[in-house]
C-alpha cells in the first residue's frame, strides 16, 4: 500500500452532525495526529442546502450558518444552531404583530446574516459567493461551499386529517421545529434538486481532493441531498481519493436530529450497517460511492454484513463527545481507506 500524503480534504456535511465533525477534524490536523495527513491540510466542506427556506422575505440556511458559526466561534453551544448571546425581539415583535410563523427561532444577530445574504442575493451574487463574504468575516478554517447555488428545498409528506386526501405536504424545517419529527415522514420530496448543478467548485474539490469523508450527518435529507444534486455522486464515484465515511446510527438509533424517521420514509433499515450498505460500495456496485465505513463498537455485529457487502469496515467509538474523541474517529477513517489505493 503506498504511504499517500493527505492534504486537500472534502467533507461532504449537513449541519450540527457535521460542523461537530469538522471540529474534530481541524484539531486532528493542527494536533498532527491524523496518519498521513499533512499539518498544512486544507479543508473544503460542501454543505447540503436543502434545509434552506424563505421566512419573512429574508434567505435562510441553517447547514451553511450552523458549519460557519460553529468553525467561527459564533455558534450558540447548548442549542448547537443559531448565535451565541442571541436575543430575540424581532421574533417577539413578529409575534405581536400575529405574523406567522411563530415556531421558528430567529434571533436578532442571525437576522443579520439573513439579511446580508438576501441582499447579495437580490445584487445577484450566487449563495457561493454570499457564503464566501460571510465566511471573510466568520474565518471558519476550511472552504465552505453550497452544494448548489440553484433553489432546492426538503419538504416532507405527513399525515394530516384536516386534508381532503389526508395528506399534507411541509418544509422540512416545520416537520423539523414544529411538528419536532414526532409524525412519521411519509414521502421525502427535494423540490428543485433534479433540475440543480454543482456550485462553483464543488466538482473539482471532490475529484481533487485526498480523501473525501461522508460525516455522521443525516444520510437522507443532508448527505443524501449532497449526493441527489446531479453531477456529485458522479465526482465521488470518479476520484481518486479514498472515499469514507462514518456511521450517524450508532445502537439502532440517530445520536441526535431525525436520521431514524429520515431512513425509514426511504425504506431503509435504521441500522449503522444498513445506511453503509445504502450509501454502497464504489467499486462493489455501480452506484455506490465509499471505499470504507466506520462504525461504532456498539455496532461491531454489522461489520461482518457490510464486509460482505464489498466494503471494508472497522467498528470504533463514533460518539463525538469531544474534539479528540472525534479527532480519533478521523484517524481511524484515515486508517481504513487513507493509504489510497494499492
Ligand atoms: N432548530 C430548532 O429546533 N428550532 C428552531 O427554532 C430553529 C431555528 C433555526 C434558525 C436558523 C437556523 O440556521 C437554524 C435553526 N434551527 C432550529 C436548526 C435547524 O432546523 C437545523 O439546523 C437543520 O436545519 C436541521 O438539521
Amino acid at each position: 500500500m503506498s504511504e499517500r500524503s493527505i492534504s486537500r480534504v472534502t467533507v461532504l456535511s449537513g449541519g450540527m452532525g457535521g460542523a461537530r465533525f469538522l471540529q474534530g477534524l481541524l484539531h486532528g490536523i493542527a494536533a498532527g495526529t491524523l496518519p498521513g495527513v499533512a499539518a498544512d491540510a486544507e479543508v473544503t466542506v460542501v454543505a447540503n442546502t436543502a434545509d434552506d427556506l424563505w421566512m419573512h422575505g429574508l434567505k435562510i440556511c441553517p447547514d451553511l450558518d450552523t458549519v460557519m458559526y460553529t468553525l467561527g466561534d459564533g455558534i450558540d453551544l447548548d442549542r448547537g444552531w443559531g448565535r451565541r448571546d442571541e436575543s430575540w425581539r424581532v421574533k417577539d415583535e413578529l409575534a405581536a404583530y400575529g405574523v406567522e410563523p411563530t415556531w421558528f427561532g430567529l434571533g436578532d444577530r442571525d437576522i443579520a446574516t439573513h439579511l446580508v445574504r438576501t441582499q447579495m442575493l437580490d445584487a445577484g451574487y450566487p449563495l457561493s459567493e454570499v457564503t464566501r463574504a460571510l465566511c471573510n468575516r466568520w474565518q471558519p478554517g476550511v472552504r465552505l461551499l453550497p452544494m448548489t447555488d440553484d433553489r432546492v428545498e426538503t419538504h416532507v409528506a405527513v399525515a394530516d386529517d384536516t386534508t381532503p386526501s389526508g395528506r399534507g405536504v411541509v418544509h422540512f424545517q416545520e416537520y423539523w421545529v414544529r411538528l419536532r419529527a414526532e409524525v412519521p415522514a411519509e414521502t421525502v420530496v427535494v423540490v428543485g434538486l433534479d433540475d440543480s448543478s454543482p456550485a462553483p467548485g464543488v466538482v473539482e474539490a471532490i475529484t481533487d481532493a485526498d480523501l473525501v469523508v461522508l460525516p455522521p450527518s443525516n444520510p437522507v435529507v443532508s448527505v443524501g441531498t449532497i449526493l441527489g444534486v446531479p453531477g456529485i455522486r458522479e465526482a465521488v464515484r470518479a476520484t481518486s481519493a479514498p472515499v469514507v465515511g462514518l456511521s450517524p446510527i450508532i445502537g439502532g438509533n440517530h445520536v441526535r436530529g431525525m436520521a431514524h424517521q429520515m431512513l425509514t420514509s426511504i425504506g431503509v433499515e435504521v441500522g449503522a450497517g444498513a445506511v453503509g450498505l445504502h450509501y454502497g460500495s464504489r467499486t462493489a456496485s455501480e452506484t455506490g460511492v465509499l471505499d470504507g465505513w466506520l462504525v461504532d463498537e456498539q455496532d461491531a455485529d454489522q461489520v461482518a454484513r457490510v464486509q460482505a457487502g464489498g466494503l471494508p469496515c472497522a467498528a470504533v467509538p463514533l460518539l463525538m463527545t469531544d474534539v479528540g474523541a472525534t479527532a480519533a474517529m478521523v484517524a481511524a477513517a484515515v486508517e481504513l481507506v487513507g493509504r489510497g489505493p494499492a
